[in-house]
């Protein structure tokens, strides 16, 4: 059997990204590889993924909608990295050759005008420090098998990070009830799933709040420019090659995906 460490481990997930390979999760390998140390290796896999060039662009939560956390059977909300290498422009299809069974989700996304950093901060104070709001779809990725996984192992995956697209359209946080806004996940026309802002811990906002004080507890903040995915406010579809995913939002647009 296999000995891993933390250094093993995020040369392996880096590996099975590189070459699309999925794999076991080391829950019977390795399992006290718990949240803790899941977030050690996810550090370890960005401070990799900078030094071969890439840039934070900020920052995303996961499993902070109901839907999210049965699918996955995970009740811990996850915090975890954005680059540049991630960043999807509009009209780009799903990067099929680049990832191994993508998925896409809904989410609520927040452009930071402000830093931000916890502990303490309040999800009032979270959104004053956020510049503009919009639509976004994410596409999931996951080097786990079947997307099957512990809260450690996701964690070292950078909670299942592929690519991510945000919409066109702007509002200020004043100026929507983030609560209340609503999506529609629509595939080649028919819609599969409903949601609202609500789903997200109650409001996108409290989401914020998590990160910046789950960031803190490990020496990190979120800077000015960033942006901040709120976490899936659905469940996820697949991005079977040939159809179209369109995230519909009641008031921040359309954000569309073809799936390759
Ligand atoms: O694979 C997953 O679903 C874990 C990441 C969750 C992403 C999200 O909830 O936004
Ligand atoms: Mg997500």
């Amino acid at each position: 059997m296999t000995t891993w460490t933390e250094g093993s481990v995020a040369t392996e997930l880096l590996a099975c990204e590189a070459e699309r390979r999925d794999r076991d999760s080391f829950a019977d390998e390795w399992p006290a590889l718990d949240a803790t140390t899941g977030y050690r290796i996810q550090a370890e896999t960005l401070r990799r993924r900078l030094e071969r060039g890439e840039k934070v662009t900020g920052v995303k939560l996961g499993l902070t909608s109901r839907a999210k956390q049965q699918r996955m059977g995970i009740d811990t909300p996850l915090v975890a990295w954005l680059t540049d290498a991630m960043a999807l422009g509009a009209g780009d299809p799903v990067p099929q050759h680049a990832l191994i069974h993508p998925r896409i989700e809904p989410e609520i996304v927040f452009v930071m005008k402000e830093r931000l950093e916890g502990p303490g901060v309040t999800a009032e104070q979270a959104l004053a420090a956020v510049g503009e709001v919009r639509g976004g779809a994410e596409v999931i990725d996951s080097r786990y098998r079947d997307f099957k996984f512990t809260v450690g192992d996701v964690l070292a995956d950078n909670a299942s990070s592929g690519a991510y697209l945000i919409g066109d359209v702007a509002v200020r946080h004043d100026e929507l009830d983030l609560a209340a806004e609503a999506v529609e996940v629509v595939v080649d026309g028919d819609v599969v799933h409903r949601a609202t802002g609500a789903d997200v811990l109650g409001h996108p906002a409290e989401a914020l709040a998590l990160a910046v004080n789950d960031l803190a507890t490990r020496g990190s903040a979120i800077e000015a420019g960033w942006i901040v995915l709120t976490g899936g406010m659905s469940d996820a579809v697949f991005a079977t090659p040939g159809s179209t995913v369109t995230c519909r939002f009641a008031h921040l647009g359309d954000v569309e995906l073809e799936c390759g």
